[in-house]
């Protein structure tokens, strides 16, 4: 049975521990949060994700994923730590750079060293090799070094971790290999070797992609509600093309990836990125845009009482990273306006235990996170209990057509 170490037990080092475990390989997870680890000791896992506590509970109790605060001897190595982002928005590799430093004493002839952190192109070959080269690692000859992007949608991690396909970077080919057949014994989907810088920006153009989409539909939201014209109508009926796919616009783009990763590839190429630099600032000034439109929605009213439903970055996860639902209710608070906030899904935040609690006497539900429970409320039902009863659903989550609330005035990002 191979020896694993993961280092870093976030939202990707955990469930990737967990899965390895559960998929025959002898596993340690490695964290300097002595805290953490105490409570994944004790069975009280941090993230929340469809069955990953089961697989978790389970791989526990046939004691095949342990915790360490310190990497041991192993065959393989993945570096899974996070990536922030500096001030300045360059990428800050401390967390990998220390990773690195922390198991270089243990590396041995034949290991393989995996990279899964998102890291700015050429970082491997620039300053990840030369780190190992010093400490007198024959990087490709005694030690395969590879980078294998992680690509798992937070929400759906357990099932992607198995199901995706992966971009393999190897220094050497043989790296890439020695990868490949690693990721092969327990992934489902397709395996492609390349090399190191080709993963790296590959990754990186992933979330770039997505996050320009989105920035393109949030910029027609503006000229839309500019004209006069409803934009979810106009997606919809520009999707109905065969060849064009528009995401959807909302209160802005969170989370700990498209919000940061387009960034590092900006630092590289500060003058030849201007179309990734201007998408990233419209996408970060949605929330000043739904602030607005809040502000004159209540226009007029006595001291309106706002329901805001939804803190975390997105539907049906507990993720407050770069949130922009949390950006927004900071800013609404700071106009001084009395805010309520109900998100099922966040424990960390206090704030109303139900959706009644949070509408009593309000002027407006403000709908900024798509969760499931969201969905399914009987809002007119909701709205005997408020003062005024207007919704603003950021995310288009209550069909408009099928309005059976007549009651309500129903705000879209189409029509306000
Ligand atoms: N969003 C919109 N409109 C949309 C889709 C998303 O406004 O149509 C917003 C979300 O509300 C959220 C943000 O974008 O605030 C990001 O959410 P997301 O679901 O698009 O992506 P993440 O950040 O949760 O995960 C992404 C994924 N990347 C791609 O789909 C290309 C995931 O596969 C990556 O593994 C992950 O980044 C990562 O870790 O890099």
């Amino acid at each position: 049975m191979k020896q694993v170490i993961v280092m870093g037990l976030g939202y990707i080092g955990l469930p990737t521990a967990v899965i390895l475990a559960a998929n025959g390989y002898r596993v340690t997870g490695v964290d300097r949060d002595i805290k953490l680890l105490q409570e994944l000791e004790q069975g009280k896992i941090h993230i929340e994700e469809p069955n990953l506590n089961l697989l978790f509970q389970q791989v526990r109790s046939e004691k095949k994923l342990r915790f360490s605060p310190q990497p041991e001897n192993a065959d393989i190595f993945i570096i899974a730590v996070p990536t922030p982002a500096r001030a300045d928005k360059s990428c800050d590799m401390t967390n990998v750079l220390q990773a690195v430093e922390s198991i270089l004493p243990q590396l041995q002839t034949g290991n393989l060293l995996i990279i899964e952190s998102t890291i700015p192109p050429l970082s491997c070959e620039e300053i990840i090799k030369p780190l190992l080269e010093e400490a007198g690692h024959k990087v490709g000859e005694n030690l395969f070094l590879a980078f294998c992007p992680e690509r798992v949608l937070p929400g759906d991690i357990v099932r992607e971790l198995l199901v995706n396909n992966r971009v393999i970077g190897g220094f050497t080919r043989r790296c890439a290999q020695e990868a490949a057949k690693f990721y092969g014994s327990f992934l489902q989907g397709e395996i492609s070797l390349s090399d190191l810088k080709t993963a790296e920006m590959t990754k990186l153009l992933e979330n770039t992609f997505r996050d320009v989409n989105i920035a393109l539909v949030n910029e027609m939201t503006r000229i839309c509600s500019h004209l006069g014209i409803d934009v979810l109508e106009v997606i919809r009926l520009a999707n109905k093309h065969p060849r064009v796919k528009l995401l959807q616009p909302g209160p802005g783009v969170g989370g700990h990836c498209l919000a940061v990763d387009p960034y590092f590839i900006v630092e590289k190429a500060p003058s030849l990125a201007p179309l990734i630099k201007t998408a990233r600032e419209v996408n970060a000034s949605m929330p000043a845009f739904i602030v607005e439109k809040v502000q004159n929605l209540v226009a007029g009213m006595d001291k309106p009482h706002i329901a805001v439903f939804g803190l975390s970055y997105k539907g049906n996860i507990g993720d407050l990273r770069e949130s922009p639902a949390w950006e927004i209710v900071k800013s609404l608070r700071q106009e001084g306006y009395s805010i309520k906030v109900f998100d099922p899904h966040v424990r960390s935040v206090s704030g109303e235990n139900s959706a009644p609690a949070a509408v009593k006497d309000a002027d407006l539900i403000l709908i900024l996170t798509e969760h499931d429970e969201f969905r399914h409320l009987d809002y007119d039902e909701l709205a005997a209990g408020m003062r005024t009863p207007l919704v603003f659903d950021t995310r288009n989550i209550i069909p408009a057509r099928a309005n059976p609330f007549s009651r309500i005035r129903l705000c879209h990002l189409g029509n306000t």
